[in-house]
């Protein structure tokens, strides 16, 4: 699927607000680069990606294995907390509760934390975290996802400011309690809803 028959989803807003631009955000055509601490190296015959707590069955992948995943390309907005949001991003991979049905989610499970190469980790609540939107992507508008934008695998979360998708991601762990993140123990809100200005805690 290329990035021109993707399916629109930025009408995903019309569930939170009345307008497209969450309040606070201004739109741009760039696409800003915003790490922590660099980019991390990574090696396809060794990267692993783990699904880990409260699950039935405790899940592994290879960089092939994931990529054998069935995907979707969506197109969709991403609202950075900083005050930018950019439009029409097409995102190739899979949707989170693709992995969370092979896994088994547990019925005690009440969170998910992301965890990613850099040691960044960012936590929602699990049932934000299960919609289509959620994605496992490694291509942006047709193209290998950059390396600086989270290649080879990062998530994105249209319905919540971009802090909650982990570039680089390894990992997810079902868990049974909260625990907040890089940014959410740093005064970031644990839910982060654009339209309602959830930036901080
Ligand atoms: N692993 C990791 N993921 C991360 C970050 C990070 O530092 N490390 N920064 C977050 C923040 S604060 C934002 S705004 C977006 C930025 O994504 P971008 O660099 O592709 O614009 O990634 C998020 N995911
Ligand atoms: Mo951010």
């Amino acid at each position: 699927m290329s990035a021109n028959d993707a399916t629109d989803v930025t009408e995903l807003y019309q569930e939170f607000g009345d307008e497209r631009l969450p309040p606070g955000q201004r739109e741009t055509s760039a696409f800003p680069v915003l790490s922590k601490s660099g980019t991390p190296q990574w090696d396809p015959e060794t990267w692993e990606f783990t699904v880990t707590g409260a699950v039935e069955e405790e899940l592994s992948f290879s960089w092939e294995e994931f990529r054998e995943l069935p995907a979707v390309t969506q197109r969709q907005d991403f609202h950075c907390v900083t005050g930018w949001s950019k439009f029409d991003c097409a995102f190739t991979g899979v949707p989170f509760p693709t992995i969370a049905e092979r896994a088994g989610v547990r019925d005690d499970a009440v969170h998910v934390m992301f965890s990613a190469l850099d040691d960044y980790t960012t936590d929602l609540p699990l049932e934000d975290c299960l919609r289509d939107e959620v994605l496992f992507t490694w291509s942006y508008d047709g193209e290998e996802l950059p390396a600086d934008h989270g290649g080879p695998l990062r998530v994105v979360t249209p319905h919540k400011y971009a802090y909650k998708g982990a570039k680089w991601v390894d990992g997810i762990e079902f868990l049974t309690e909260p625990e907040p993140g890089y940014w959410e123990r740093r005064g970031y809100s644990e839910t982060a809803n654009p339209w309602n200005e959830e930036r901080y805690s």
